[in-house]
């Protein structure tokens, strides 16, 4: 392998001889290795993208190249420093944004950002107001770019389309499991109608479609030495969505009591300073960008990710686990049953995460 990756890195446009290769991230889709190299340059990132996920990996790509530039022009303009605050996508020796090798896997590379910090979990409400800044800045950064996107993973957080693919895994139960899980099946049953409601409004139109990242963790924002955002990474999904998407998806992350797998069900709920605290810094620089439809409907936006993502594990646990890399043999049910858990407090305590986003959202549309 070491020596596979050593060919691969040749491939790329780095300015310095590769020195070493180490493993980096715990993905549970692509593999990472951070490549250092010899001398005063940067070092750089490779990856390799799974292309059971990413069908169109070239496109993608092309994606994250628009994007990005579109992003270091915004930092220039702003009188940041583009090298720390966007990503710069290294091309092949051959001037093509990704290398295909013999077994017809794909490979980028971008360069890494020096002394940068990055966070497995956002502990503190003071952490989570940074990510909320770093998304809403993403986004914002965005608002003028208009050239349609690829849809990397079409349908990605359409719950429509996420309910034909539930309803075919269940009609093929292909792994047996349906009958094992009967109880889990009806929990998003019961939801359905409500999420196809609250997406009928992108539909109509009355939720704009905006430039989203799609995978908004904490884990995918770097930070500098004082603790400011440097820039959000992970592009892959970086595609045309509701910005209600990606702020959903962060509340599901940042601000879960217990873990995304949690088996311990009682430590997992919604913690509601983390919630005002990635909502604050969210809206501190988005408020005056969204409209109120879309305001209205960010605590929301929570539990329609969370369900979403109840349905997409159970969905790969009756599948039999062939989409996100598993531990151990009932992982998918696990975390089905975890995000579960953050469903049901969310649910309860949706009045006061409303209360929440509209004293904060008035307090920035009035500055
Ligand atoms: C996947 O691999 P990672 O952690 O970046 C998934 C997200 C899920 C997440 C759940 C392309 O992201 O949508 O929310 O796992 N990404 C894709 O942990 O499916
Ligand atoms: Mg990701």
């Amino acid at each position: 392998m070491k020596r596979d990756l050593r060919d691969i890195a040749a491939r790329f446009a780095f300015d310095a001889p590769v020195a070493g290769i180490e493993s980096l991230g715990a993905g549970f889709i692509n593999d990472t290795f951070r490549i250092r190299t010899a001398g005063a340059g940067p070092d750089y990132i490779l990856q390799r993208k799974n292309r059971e996920i990413f069908r169109d990996v070239p496109a993608m790509m092309e994606n994250i190249r628009k994007v990005t530039e579109h992003i270091r022009r915004r930092v220039e303009a702003a009188g940041g420093d583009p090298e720390r605050e966007a990503m710069r996508i290294v091309p092949t020796r051959e001037g093509a944004l990704c290398h295909t090798d013999d077994g017809g896997e794909y490979w980028t590379a971008a360069q890494f950002i020096e002394g940068a910090k990055s966070y497995d979990r956002a502990d503190t409400p003071a952490l989570a107001r940074k990510g909320g800044e770093g998304i809403g800045r993403f986004q914002s950064q965005l608002s003028d770019f208009t050239e349609p996107l690829t849809p990397t993973i079409p349908g990605f957080h359409d719950i429509r389309h996420r309910f034909a693919q539930w309803d075919a895994a269940l009609a093929r139960d292909a792994a047996g499991r349906c009958g094992r899980v009967r109880a889990e099946i009806d929990r998003i049953e019961a939801r359905r109608d409500e999420m196809l409601r609250y997406h009928r409004l992108t539909e109509t139109g009355e939720i704009p479609v905006r430039v989203t990242h799609n995978d908004t963790k904490i884990s995918n924002i770097l930070f500098d030495d004082a603790g400011e955002v440097l820039c959000v990474i992970d592009l892959d999904t970086v595609m045309n969505s509701p910005a209600l998407n990606d702020f959903g998806d962060a509340i599901r992350s940042y601000a879960n009591t217990g873990a995304e797998d949690d088996p311990h069900t009682g430590r997992v709920g919604l913690s509601p300073e983390m919630f005002a605290a990635y909502a604050e810094g969210y809206l501190s620089v988005r408020a005056r960008e969204l409209t109120q439809a879309e305001i209205d409907r960010l605590a929301f936006s929570a539990r329609y990710i969370t369900c979403e993502q109840v349905l997409r594990f159970l969905m790969d646990y009756i599948d039999g686990d062939r989409y996100y890399k598993t531990a151990y043999d009932e992982h998918n049910l696990v975390r089905a049953r975890a995000q579960y858990a953050l469903l049901c407090d969310m649910e309860r305590r949706y009045d006061d995460m409303c209360a929440t986003i509209d004293r904060i959202a008035r307090r920035y549309r009035e500055r």
